[in-house]
């Protein structure tokens, strides 16, 4: 079946398809959107999971394009959990009618470029097809959850969830054996929720996690009214900031002049923490709590910074924890602070005082295989009702890669990206004319703060759609030169950073999937060095693109 032919073509409907519906529909142009979900969010409609959140400050995680919905959203938390943004994003769905340019519950399989029609050509999982010049990938980068190959995992007989893929219904938990595999930021927010909510939880743990508490505050109107008075020039600051946020102080003269872009637990630069003392290091933590360690700029780049900075967490978490032995379990040994996107939580620690919580080491007794009954590992049998994948995602490329793309003269994206992910700017890939990421490898994304990313790509896309429509030109793609420069651009600025430290294992470099190439897929060099470079080719007539 053929459907009708709309100028772009959008996979997607989080916050990166819905915002480009937005703004095409000013720019005058059709869109359909093909979105695999029963309605709008993304990352926020998936996951679901008990205690899920974000860990940027809701008035920063929010978008700029409309003065109106600025002014008129409440948010009741300063950092939100995923029901009031899935609310927000189904508000921003509602106000600006998105939803009649979206085709839910459907799951595209294939996208073909027609090279004699100068078409892309999108087949859904249902056989549906779909055609338009253009074709925008908002695809999210950690929308594809990775499930570990366990053996045995198709006999068990309970209720087994990925926290990438938790439900709508409500799950009752109360008086069951629960088992969570994975540490990570997912499961750090659903431990302490999991904990309160089962008879007993059983927590798998492979690779222990630098974790700090997270800002629980409600939100105080004082607070709320003069964001909002700011609004025009806190979007300045994050737009300037490397990791697009403002860092706007209310009740402050001067805002914050930090220069560190993510993670919820960074609060402005402390300086250097090798020129205090241990007492004054010490001092700090006491006033302001553990997450001030994040703040020290020299603890992300000279290893001995770092050390520092892990002892002192080590130290503070040990007080943390009542038995001697599950703390130990529980410390980070042998990778740095900084290596991995910062976890931030609400009681994880305190949560392994509970009676009804149990750690289990993997790195001392692996998993054998699970059962009918639960889990083995190589010293004991944990029976379990249900269990948990909380194992993270296939960052940054497995929704791409996992879209079977065929482009210009056949040629496959799975190839070209066999070595790692080869993008000019995050934004395309030669050999796929009129193809575009939104927060693609090699793009600042999710180092930076996802909204204002996802603003910057989208209007980025938009402009060079409607200036290849106003000079009639049929295709635009990068020079294989741009594209090798900028891969080596996205190396360079990432070398000799923690991100990229040999101990380093994240899904930054996706290291946590099996035969992923290790490659350190985001834009590290800040998200206004990065616009320079995106605004370059725009005022400058796209020179590091091929346009035919
Ligand atoms: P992460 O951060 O990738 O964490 C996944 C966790 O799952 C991590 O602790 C892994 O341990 C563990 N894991 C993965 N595979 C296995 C197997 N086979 N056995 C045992 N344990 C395993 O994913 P999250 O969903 O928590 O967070 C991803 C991002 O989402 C986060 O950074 C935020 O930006 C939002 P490992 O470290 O590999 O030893």
């Amino acid at each position: 079946m053929d459907s009708e032919k709309p100028d772009v073509l959008i996979v997607g409907a989080g916050f990166a398809g819905m915002y480009a519906v937005h703004r095409f529909r000013e720019l005058g142009l059709s869109i359909k959107v093909l979105e695999a979900g029963s309605d709008v969010g993304g990352t926020w409609f998936w996951n679901r999971y008990p205690g899920a959140r974000c860990d940027v400050p809701s008035l920063e995680y929010s978008f700029g394009f409309s003065a109106e919905l600025e002014q008129e959203w409440h948010w009741p938390e300063v950092f939100s959990a995923q029901p009031e943004i899935l609310n927000y994003a189904n508000h921003i769905a509602d106000k600006f009618d998105l939803r009649r340019d979206i085709q839910f519950n459907t799951r595209v399989s294939r996208v073909e470029y027609l090279d004699e029609e100068n078409l892309w050509s999108l087949t859904s999982e249902a056989g549906e097809v779909f055609k338009a010049k253009f074709c925008i990938m908002a695809t999210g980068c950690l929308s594809v959850p990775n499930k570990p190959d366990i053996p045995g995992d198709e006999d068990f007989a309970g209720l087994k969830l990925h926290t990438g893929l938790w439900p709508k219904e409500s799950i009752d938990l109360a008086g069951k054996r629960v088992g969570i595999i994975g540490t990570g930021s997912s499961a750090v927010q659903a431990i302490p929720e999991l904990a309160k909510a089962a008879g007993h939880l059983t927590v798998f743990q492979r690779t222990p996690v630098y974790t700090v508490p997270a800002n629980r505050k409600a939100m105080r109107d004082a607070v709320e009214s003069e964001f909002k008075e700011n609004y025009r020039l806190i979007r300045e600051r994050q737009w300037n900031n490397r990791g697009g946020v403002s860092n706007f102080r209310p009740n402050r003269s001067v805002p914050s002049k930090s220069k560190r872009g993510m993670g919820g637990g960074r609060r402005g630069d402390a300086g250097l923490i090798k020129s205090i003392s241990p007492e004054q290091r010490q001092a700090m933590i006491d006033q302001r709590g553990l997450e001030v360690i994040l703040n020290f700029t020299d603890v992300y780049t000279d290893p001995g910074a770092n050390e520092i900075a892990n002892d002192l967490f080590r130290s503070t978490v040990r007080e943390m924890i009542d038995d001697a032995e599950v703390a130990e379990k529980l410390l980070p040994q042998d990778y740095g602070l900084g290596c991995k996107r910062q976890v931030l939580d609400r009681d994880y620690y305190s949560t392994f005082n509970r009676d009804n919580v149990t750690l289990v080491d993997l790195k001392q007794t692996p998993i054998e295989r699970i059962t009918p009954n639960g889990l083995t590992t190589e010293d004991t049998e944990y029976d379990l009702d249900v269990l948990i994948y909380a194992t993270g995602f296939d960052a940054m490329t497995g929704a791409l890669l996992k879209l079977n793309i065929t482009g210009r003269d056949g040629r496959q994206l799975t190839d070209k990206w066999e070595f790692g992910p080869v993008a000019y700017l995050g934004l395309q890939m030669e050999g796929f004319p009129n193809l575009f990421t939104v927060t693609g490898p090699g793009s600042p994304s999710v180092l930076c703060n996802m909204l204002v990313a996802i603003e910057q790509h989208v209007n980025w896309i938009g402009d060079c759609i409607k200036y290849l429509d106003g000079k009639g030109l049929n295709s635009i793609e990068p020079l294989p030169e741009s594209e090798q420069r900028w891969v080596q651009q996205v190396n360079k600025v990432a070398d000799g950073t923690m991100f990229t430290a040999p101990s380093c294992n994240s899904w930054y470099l996706g290291a946590n999937i099996e035969g992923k190439p290790r490659i350190f897929m985001p834009y590290v060099g800040g998200f206004p060095q990065y616009r320079v470079h995106c605004e370059a080719e725009t005022d400058e007539g796209y020179p590091g693109f091929s346009v035919v």
